[in-house]
């Protein structure tokens, strides 16, 4: 045990100093060839990479479009570029990725042929609320793990169209007032915060779960009106419920909304609307590893008819309707809109 001496200002747990690498070593199970823990170290260090470049984007000239249009049809920032190439870059030479996934490539990306195929298929959205970049506000990068399908095989499409069920590791790295590293390998929820002054992510809550009680919800009011009726009857719910008491707030980073409502409790939405009957999230690499995570942490995701983690892609870059935050809060849209039983 290190004593506290010259140390106060660190977060200890039980006198200890507990670092990524740590944790996620002390949580390898025994038999582990490591390959898991060291992607989640590589994309701690991604996550370090990004949140400077964040940091300085005001000074570096970093803000701004590109000039470039992804395959969403939207802007791409300078930022979102820099992290997805930066996320490339420490993962396409380790051996232990088979195939890579990102919102800003329009295919899913293969390994150099001189590198070793790995076992391992990452999706990630490097820059989630990027139309947040500019003025300052909290965005973050979220990130799913799943295993390859065949192992002899180099990856592979199928290996990329996989249900949110088959994740074994997802999380997200949030830029915000601190930078902090969230993620789940099926055992609970735990997150770190950055100390800049070490460069280290340190634990700061292990097995995190929603509040049983929620405080917020989180949807884009100002497009119910392409919403369905029965859409905005699950909102009058929302204000009526709990006494009253569930705050409105949202921010446009459903990374940032959905890490308020896990710390006190809510839900976030990203209804179908009239023209877009998938709504805006991508089911792959934004969808369902926050599904992933909520579960995790005891609550649940629809798309209002069933558990994202259900649905199988057929298009890496596929859209779903989106619910996800406390248990009974997203039941209760399935209960209320779903499709199935009418
Ligand atoms: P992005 O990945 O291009 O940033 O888009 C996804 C974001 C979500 O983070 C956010 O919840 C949503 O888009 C906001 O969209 P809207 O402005 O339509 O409410
Ligand atoms: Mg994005």
């Amino acid at each position: 045990m290190l004593p506290r001496n010259g140390l106060s200002n660190l977060p200890m747990i039980d006198g200890q100093i507990v670092t990524i690498e740590r944790f996620l070593l002390e949580k390898q199970p025994e038999d582990a060839k490591g390959d898991l823990t060291a992607i989640l170290y590589d994309l701690a260090l991604a996550g370090k990479i990004i949140s400077a470049q964040t940091r300085r984007a005001g000074l570096l000239d970093l803000l701004g479009l590109a000039g470039k249009v992804n395959v969403q049809g939207e802007n791409q920032r300078k930022l979102d570029l820099l992290a997805d190439d930066v996320i490339i870059r420490l993962n396409d030479h380790t051996g232990r990725i088979g195939a890579l996934v990102t919102e800003e490539q329009k295919e899913w990306v293969r390994i150099p042929k001189e590198y070793k195929k790995g076992s391992y298929i990452l999706v990630y959205d490097p820059l989630d609320g990027s139309s947040n970049i500019d003025t300052n506000i909290s965005i973050g990068t979220i990130f799913g793990i799943y295993r390859v399908v065949d192992k002899n095989k180099r990856g592979r499409l199928e290996d990329c169209l996989q249900p949110g069920r088959n994740l074994v590791a997802a999380g997200y790295i949030l830029y915000g007032t601190s930078t902090m590293l969230v993620y789940s390998a099926g055992k609970g929820v735990h997150s770190f915060t950055l100390e800049p002054s070490l460069g280290e992510f340190l634990l700061s809550q292990e097995s995190m779960r929603f509040p049983e009680k929620p405080a917020y919800y989180s949807f884009n009011h100002a497009s119910g009106r392409y919403w369905t009726k029965e859409m905005n009857q699950y909102i009058d719910w929302l204000r009526n419920s709990y006494k009253h008491t569930l705050s409105h707030r949202y921010i446009g980073s459903m990374v940032a909304d959905f890490h308020r409502n896990l710390i006190h409790g809510g839900v976030f939405g990203y209804p179908a609307e009239e023209k877009k009957p998938n709504g805006k999230i991508r089911l792959l690499y934004e969808a369902a590893p926050l599904a992933f995570l909520a579960e995790q942490a005891g609550g649940y995701a629809s798309d209002g008819n069933q558990s994202i983690l259900d649905i199988v892609p057929t298009d890496i870059h596929q859209r779903v309707p989106v619910f996800v935050g406390n248990k009974n809060l997203v039941k209760k849209v399935e209960e209320m809109i779903s499709t199935k039983r009418k």
